[in-house]
């Protein structure tokens, strides 16, 4: 009838925002994106800049997901999680972290401690969900890591998880020149033993692990402003043999974030840039583009798409 053809229309018109290509988004800031593929979908989390285009900071409060099915048509999904969720955090939603395991959905995030208060007070909490785009709810209550934890770091953040083929699950961590890993319980908010120094060449901050044939693959910026560069290993817990630099500095972004991911049997480099119109430091926008490898198994060079 008629009057079913319009309601099917305004249904269409009340679909979500879509996106095309580099920056995969353009109606608000975007960082740290971490890629998740799942069933036919590619969701990428990442983090969304609030600040101003005069201070000099970060300002983030909330994180978003980005779905596709082609790598060229791009649907938000949120807020999907808020600083608010976790009761015993402050604020500041830093480089956060999606991974799956048994049908489960864990949000590793960067927040800051209302109460403790050593350096930064930066903590790392976990959320969880059924579903990839949530409802997500405070896994634990209270931090996996913070100040507090033995061999932890100055500022506690940028956490990465990998669940190794053996189902042990490790989570990665760290910034300004010191990472960080340890084990996670298969219940994946419990750390397993002790947390241990990250070894790898010039590290500075945003650790990511993916595997590739045999090859451990550690991925992570280096210096500041960043570029990324990255190590190889036949473990998941190194030694971490330095491989060089993938992605170059960043015309407008000082932080360069990236994650790794194969789907539909090719591999993307997913990284933040600052390229859309008032974008800056504080104020990036996430990109996607093609990963290769040489014969080797060596990552060539990222050539970025972005204009
Ligand atoms: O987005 C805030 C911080 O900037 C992240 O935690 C770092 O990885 C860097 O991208």
């Amino acid at each position: 009838s008629m009057a079913l053809g319009l309601s099917v229309c305004a249904a269409a018109m009340a679909e979500p925002a879509q996106y095309r290509g580099n920056p995969i988004v353009t109606d608000m800031f975007t960082a740290d994106p971490s890629p998740l593929a799942h069933d036919d979908t590619l969701y990428i989390y990442t983090g969304h800049d609030i600040q101003n285009e005069t201070d000099r900071f970060f300002k983030m409060h909330d994180w978003y997901a980005f779905s596709t099915t082609n790598m060229v048509d791009y649907q938000k999904h949120g807020p999907l999680l808020s600083v608010d969720d976790f009761e015993w955090a402050q604020g500041d939603a830093f480089a956060s972290h999606v991974t799956e395991r048994d049908g489960k959905f864990y949000w590793y995030v960067s927040i800051r401690h209302k109460d403790i208060r050593v350096h930064e007070g930066f903590a790392i909490g976990v959320a969880v969900s059924d579903s990839p785009t949530g409802p997500f709810r405070d896994a634990i209550g209270g931090p996996l890591i913070t100040d507090e934890t033995p061999n932890s770091v100055v500022l506690n953040i940028d956490p990465a998880v990998y669940v190794d083929d053996d189902g042990q699950a490790y989570m990665y961590w760290g910034s300004w020149n010191a990472g960080r890993w340890v084990k996670l319980k298969d219940n994946m908010v419990e750390l397993e033993g002790e947390v241990h120094t990250l070894e790898a060449h010039n590290f500075f901050e945003a650790p990511f692990i993916h595997k590739r044939g045999d090859t451990y693959y550690l991925t992570y910026a280096s210096h500041y402003p960043s570029t990324t560069e990255y190590s190889t290993s036949d473990s998941v817990t190194g030694p971490w043999t330095y491989r060089g630099v993938i992605n170059d500095l960043l015309p407008k972004s000082e932080t360069n974030h990236q994650g790794i991911v194969e789907f539909k049997g090719n591999w993307y480099f997913i990284y933040h840039n600052a390229q859309l119109p008032g974008g800056g430091v504080y104020r990036r926008s996430v990109c996607v583009d093609k990963l290769e490898y040489d014969a080797d198994g060596l990552i060539k060079k990222v050539v970025r798409t972005e204009t």
